[in-house]
């Protein structure tokens, strides 16, 4: 029987997300929807400007909307995906763990804690243990998984290939799609004919999380990775699809041969939506593309290419699916980590 699921946050760019990729999902059932006040009793095809690329699912554009309130959610439901914005997010979600609910979130409050599990799970699935400890300190009956930011899961996947080789310094430019800014933020007609060379605390998101992902958790306490992460974020007007330009230094050599093989032979996971493989190693130079590339294994596997040695160490462009890989299909794809380890 499919477990009963909720989205919090449900009419916004990845909320929409979420919902194309849960409604025919096997494993999970939508069966509520939460927005803003403004939007609580209105039907989701009245609540939602619907905006991604396939028709409102008809069963979904009919549900009634609710406020983003424990109370308002059956108990019955027991995973809730929230895209909730961080703001709002650090205020409500943890009200929703406290009353019972597991909580995969997309949000970037909390990622950080010492005691919520920030996981991409092809790369640290053992951080999950960390809900032991959250559940000794918060009390919570629910618990509370975070994704990392698009542009974290674009990059650090390619590093975790690498992480044999001893990680000392990684440098990351991205080049960031419109469509992460959120359908209030900047469109791609504004930015036509420019790029924005910065972006909110993009970089800080970048450098920390990656260090968090790629650290060890020794049943007891997380130790962040020591390597030094420099991120410089760029916005360009492309659609959707996050490039990014990475250099790495190791303290082992690493030939450009080496990261490639190593980069394949990565091994994926058998969750419903873990791609095979999860990262695509292309010859041409100029790939990958946004594109021609984002869709890659239904928009969540990852592209790399262009490895050459430089003396600043190997050097690589990487890409993935922002608003899928990066955002709802990372928060579903943690639901199904949280499935198959028994957590729901
Ligand atoms: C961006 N990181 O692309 C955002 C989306 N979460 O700006």
């Amino acid at each position: 029987m499919a477990v009963r699921v909720g989205v919090l946050g449900a009419t916004g760019a990845v909320g929409q997300r979420l919902i194309q990729l849960l409604e025919p999902h096997p494993e999970f059932e939508i069966a509520a929807l939460t927005a803003s006040d403004s939007s609580a009793g209105k039907t989701y095809r009245q609540a939602a400007k619907w905006r991604v690329d396939s028709p409102i699912p008809s069963d979904v554009a009919e549900m009634t909307v609710t406020a983003t309130d424990p109370d308002e959610v059956p108990n019955d439901v027991d995973l809730l995906f929230s895209s909730l914005p961080s703001s709002i997010g650090a205020d409500v979600e943890p009200g929703f763990c406290e009353d019972g609910y597991v909580v995969s979130s997309n949000s970037s409050n909390g990622r950080m804690a010492d005691d919520i599990p920030l996981v991409i799970p092809e790369v640290n699935a053992d951080h999950l243990d960390l809900l032991e400890v959250q559940r000794d300190e918060r009390g919570w009956d629910g618990a509370m998984v975070k994704n990392p930011n698009c542009s974290t899961i674009t990059f650090v996947p390619t590093l975790a290939a690498l992480a044999e080789y001893g990680l000392e310094k990684v440098h990351v430019s991205t080049l960031q799609a419109v469509s992460g800014a959120g359908y209030d933020g900047v469109s791609s007609m504004e930015i036509i004919d420019n790029a924005i060379p910065h972006i909110g605390s993009e970089e800080d998101k970048l450098e920390t999380e990656s260090r968090k992902l790629l650290g060890s958790f020794d049943g007891a306490e997380l130790s962040h990775n020591e390597m030094n992460v420099s991120a410089s974020c760029n916005r360009i007007p492309t659609i959707d699809g996050h490039l990014e330009n990475v250099w790495v230094e190791t303290e082992d050599d690493l030939t450009t041969e080496e990261a490639a093989s190593a980069m394949e032979a990565y091994p994926s996971l058998d969750l419903r939506s873990s791609p095979d493989p999860l990262i695509h190693v292309f010859d041409e130079p100029d790939r990958p593309q946004p594109r021609m590339d984002r869709t890659l294994g239904d928009g969540m596997a990852i592209g790399a290419g262009g490895l050459q040695e430089t003396p600043f160490g190997l050097q690589y462009n990487c890409l993935a699916h922002n608003t899928i890989r990066g955002a709802a299909g990372a928060s579903v794809l943690n639901g199904e980590l949280l499935l198959e380890n028994g957590l729901l």
